[in-house]
């Protein structure tokens, strides 16, 4: 039952692909890719190195029970759970977005917060969303959603929502335009506290070739900056 080796816990899609160039960069690569097996968990080149993959959501409980002793998950995720067990010792930049308010084109989103109307939020990130407006010293009633939040104003659910955008792309589609800009975010590595003492050996080579390797990535971003 107790598995030896180390378990990363990582969701599909985004966090996957960009997580394999990292591994790569620790020595590790993956048996097959979560998009063409149905297989929950999965091995690596390393006997002592295992995959499972959650929904992005559940990564951040893996690790802290200890399912897993290390896992991937956007800033979005992890101020959703708190973070409590959790040791973050790495932003490692990837799966990048912007948690913003976006509202139906026409809507006068300045006129109705200086109102001070209350005003309907509808989101995925309910303590984003609170911890902003109430930054504002706005009243908001909250509706939680599980995804599509863009649909919720068009169809009268809430006035605004909160959700991420990366290319702007979805919000157009679908005649949404972003007024707000919360917070920048990007996937942390995050890891189980007691699984960092007692397979330290094992997990802080891991945390060091991650380290490395995203300090080389900054550093090319930084040289292609000062070339243009
Ligand atoms: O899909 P599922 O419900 O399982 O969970 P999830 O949507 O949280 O997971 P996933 O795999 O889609 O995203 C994992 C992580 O990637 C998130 O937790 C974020 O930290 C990060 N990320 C980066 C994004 C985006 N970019 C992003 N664009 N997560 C979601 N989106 C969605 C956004 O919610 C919106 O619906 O993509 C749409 C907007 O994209 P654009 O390009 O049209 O602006
Ligand atoms: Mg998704």
């Amino acid at each position: 039952m107790t598995y030896p080796g180390i378990t990363l816990a990582l969701s599909k899609g985004r966090i996957f692909d960009e997580t394999v160039p990292l591994l790569a960069a620790a020595g590790i690569s993956p048996a097959e890719s979560p998009e063409s097996s149905r297989k929950l968990i999965i091995g690596t080149n390393r006997a002592d190195v295992r995959l499972i993959i959650v929904r992005a959501s559940d990564v951040p409980t893996y690790v802290q029970y200890g399912a897993a002793d290390l896992g991937i998950a956007g800033k979005d995720v992890l101020n959703e759970h708190g973070g409590a067990g959790l040791y973050q010792p790495l932003d490692l930049q990837i799966a990048r977005c912007r948690m913003m308010v976006a509202v139906r084109e026409g809507y006068d989103y300045a006129g109705q917060v200086k109102q001070g109307a209350r005003i309907r939020v509808a989101t995925k990130y309910v303590n984003a969303a609170r911890e902003h407006f109430a930054g504002k010293g706005v009243h908001i009633d909250l509706i939680k959603l599980y995804g599509s939040m863009e649909l919720a104003p068009l169809v009268g659910l809430s006035d605004v929502i909160v959700d991420l955008v990366s290319t702007g792309g979805t919000l157009k589609a679908n005649g949404l335009v972003a007024v707000e800009h919360i917070s920048d975010i990007s996937s942390r590595l995050v890891v189980n506290q007691a699984a960092l003492k007692l397979k330290c050996d094992l997990i802080q080579p891991v945390i060091n070739a991650f380290s490395t390797a995203v300090e080389r990535e900054a550093g090319y971003q930084d040289q292609g900056q000062a070339a243009r």
